[in-house]
């Protein structure tokens, strides 16, 4: 398995995300990616390397799946920042007024001049802060997941783009949920127009990616299933019903499992199965797994209960699928673990493979 890994990552270092009316610490700290790179050093898997992309043909990638304004408020966003008030050069930027949608009437074809109000337009919470270098952590994960993409189209079996900021929860023009950039959207994309047909994304973070079902939701070519927190109680409470089966051509083609907080490997497992089996059923030559490791039983901010043991046997079942697969790092906030766990699911996969 050849793994491309961000070197722009901790640029990306928030300090504070709003919760429950309170700033507390990150959760998405830069030290998740350290601790997984570090096992990935002792328990190597493959070649392990920076991406190599030439940064038009990331551009190219990155706009298949975000839409120009969305990726020009993105790219200035941090400058506009600062301009706005030279002190907040020590302070992440937040949204604190939203827009919400068209139904309560309000605009979002108008780009705002106000930079907090552009901000709010863009953004779906208050807990994704953005800092000095969230925009190259955030390219440079694209570069990852692209690079994982394509040597994935050019035969290998599997490619993992260690990154972070995550993706999943980025749509076409929001971020959210600690996510800028879709990685998973646009390795899937790329899978695409590399020849691909038909790729499957099969989502195992404890969070429905939304992001992601929306960027392919009236799609028939990108199959996107996700095994998730119920909505009902769980982040991203919006989206991620077991209802939302795709529209127009793409009817039929999301499928979303939502699981009880609270919910323990025997019954992840057997979702699994159900999850697997649409994507057999559905014909993939290729699968994109948004790796989420949050679901482990002593993460921070989540409700499922999986053991360190339980990623090995998960890695073993998607194997199981037969398929190429890319691997995007998506959650998991239980730092200390979160390189083991991660490794003995992508070591579960190669070694059933
Ligand atoms: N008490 C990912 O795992 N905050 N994003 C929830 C929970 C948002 C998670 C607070 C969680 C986003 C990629
Ligand atoms: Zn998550």
């Amino acid at each position: 398995m050849k793994t491309f890994h961000n070197p722009h990552h901790a640029g990306h270092a928030g300090q504070q995300e709003m919760f429950r009316g309170r700033m507390v610490p990150c959760h998405e700290v830069p030290a998740r990616l350290d601790f997984v790179l570090a096992e990935m050093q002792r328990r190597p898997l493959g070649p392990l390397t920076p991406p190599a992309v030439d940064d038009a043909t990331l551009d190219i990638a990155i706009a298949r799946v975000h839409s120009a304004r969305y990726l020009d408020f993105l790219a200035r966003a941090w400058d506009d920042w600062v301009a706005m008030e030279p002190a907040n050069a020590q302070r992440d930027a937040l949204p604190s007024v939203w827009p919400l949608s068209s139904r309560h009437g309000f605009r979002n074809d108008v780009l705002p001049g106000n930079f907090a109000a552009r901000l709010g337009l863009f953004a779906f919470d208050s807990g994704s802060p953005l800092t000095a270098g969230t925009w190259a952590a955030a390219r440079g994960g694209a570069a990852c997941a692209l690079a994982a993409a394509n040597a994935v189209a050019q035969g290998e079996r599997s490619a993992f783009a260690l990154t972070r900021p995550p993706g999943h929860h980025a749509g076409p023009d929001f971020l959210g949920g600690y996510c800028f950039l879709n990685n998973a959207a646009i390795a899937a994309q790329a899978l695409r127009d590399a020849g691909h047909a038909r790729v499957a994304v099969l989502d195992v973070d404890y969070h429905h990616g939304n992001g992601t079902q929306t960027i392919f939701y009236e799609r028939p070519d990108v199959l996107t299933v996700s095994i998730h927190g119920d909505p009902a109680t769980e982040y991203p409470f919006f989206l991620g019903h077991a209802d939302e089966r795709g529209a127009g051509e793409g009817t039929g083609f999301n499928l979303n499992l939502p699981l009880p907080r609270g919910t323990g490997f025997a019954s992840w497992r057997a979702t699994l199965d159900t999850a697997l089996r649409a994507v057999r059923d559905f014909g993939a030559s290729a699968l994109v797994v948004p790796m989420g490791l949050d679901t482990f039983e002593g993460d921070p901010i989540s409700g499922f209960t999986l053991q360190s043991a339980d990623y090995a046997a998960i890695g073993a079942a998607l194997a199981g699928a037969g398929l190429p697969a890319v691997f995007t790092f998506e959650g998991g906030y239980a730092v200390d673990e979160v390189g083991t766990n991660a490794v003995n699911l992508l070591e579960g996969f190669q070694q059933a493979s």
